[in-house]
């Protein structure tokens, strides 16, 4: 695992990006907001969007402002050394160009682009290391998977092992292949997935990323590393390679009324107090509608930046 610890080596501060269908919507469902993080919108216990609703959204979904080169610029100039991005979320939208399934940003939106392929490029310019969220058990949309419909196209009922021939797979075989070296694949939320499976997936990440980490989050201890839970600091030291994620404000994905966006101070406290104890700091921020940063947020990782500049250390 050489190689691979080299990441969080000197790579202890990145970018996490939550992007998808649940950012167009932005926590707002038919004149009603609903708080709380918003990739959760569609969850029965939030506004409880039903599968054919909430799939029929993506023809609404253009987020025509999207830069790869100004994002990937943004993370640069915070002082992060690489970027994670969510390739598909609990709600099953794939953010790249699946030939597996259609319900992806190139094939189902009026956008039709594969942001992550220029987002990759725009990484692999400026030195960036870049790398894939992808949720393989929660799918809340495909017949069979975690939190998803139990019953196929064909009216035949299934379970686990039918999505996860169907669509985890063969997602996760193209994610670590069509976009050239990749970082890290963060796998999330493993709730009871069988070990048989989280193995499959973990041997097809080796055999198409040697070098890539996966996150402690894949399951069965199968991860590189240990993940904190989500917004969890530290207060004593924590051996082995270990990250914690954060959020900038109170959401993952965008939500049209959070602005509690953290200051500069506290970013750079954060990240000092996480690198400091041996871990990674792994800051998300979430794109808006139009697929641009929000300009407070930009603020404050430029604001922090400025500072880890002149310690290039961290
Ligand atoms: C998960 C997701 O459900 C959430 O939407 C987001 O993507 C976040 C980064 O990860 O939520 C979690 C997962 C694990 C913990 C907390 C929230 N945890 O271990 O404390």
């Amino acid at each position: 695992k050489g190689e691979m610890a080299a990441l969080f080596d000197d790579g202890n501060y990145s970018m996490f990006i939550h992007w998808g269908l649940y950012s167009n919507i932005a926590n707002k469902w038919k004149d009603t907001t609903y708080y709380g993080i918003s990739e959760w919108i569609m969850n029965p216990r939030r506004a409880g969007i039903p599968v054919d609703e909430y799939m029929a959204e993506a023809k609404n979904f253009n987020p025509v402002n999207f830069d790869a080169k100004a994002i990937a610029q943004l993370a640069k100039d915070a002082g992060m050394k690489y970027i994670v991005v969510t390739s598909k979320h609990h709600d099953g939208f794939a953010m790249y160009d699946s030939k597996s399934n259609d319900f992806n940003i190139v094939k189902a939106t009026p956008f039709a682009r594969d942001p992550m392929k220029e987002l990759a490029q725009a990484c692999k310019e400026l030195g960036l290391g870049f790398g894939f969220y992808y949720s393989h058990n929660q799918d809340w949309t495909f017949p069979g998977g975690n939190g998803g419909p139990k019953v196929n196209e064909k009216g035949e009922e299934v379970g686990f092992d039918y999505y996860f021939r169907e669509k985890c797979l063969p997602q996760v075989e193209e994610i670590t292949t069509q976009y050239g070296d990749i970082a890290m694949v963060w796998f999330d939320t493993p709730g009871n997935m069988e070990k048989k499976y989280v193995e499959e997936l973990v041997n097809v990440v080796r055999k198409n990323q040697p070098n890539a980490m996966i996150s402690g989050r894949a399951g069965h201890n199968l991860g590189d590393y240990l993940s904190l839970g989500d917004m969890n600091i530290p207060v004593k030291n924590v051996p082995g390679l270990w990250e914690t994620v954060d959020v900038t404000n109170d959401s993952w994905g965008y939500a049209w009324y959070d602005e509690n966006w953290k200051s500069p101070k506290r970013i750079l406290k954060s990240a000092i107090s996480t690198v400091a104890r041996g871990g990674t700091y792994m800051l998300n921020v979430g794109p808006k509608p139009d697929g641009t940063i929000p300009d407070e947020a930009q603020n404050s990782f430029r604001g922090a930046g400025e500072w880890i500049e002149s310690y290039p250390q961290l």
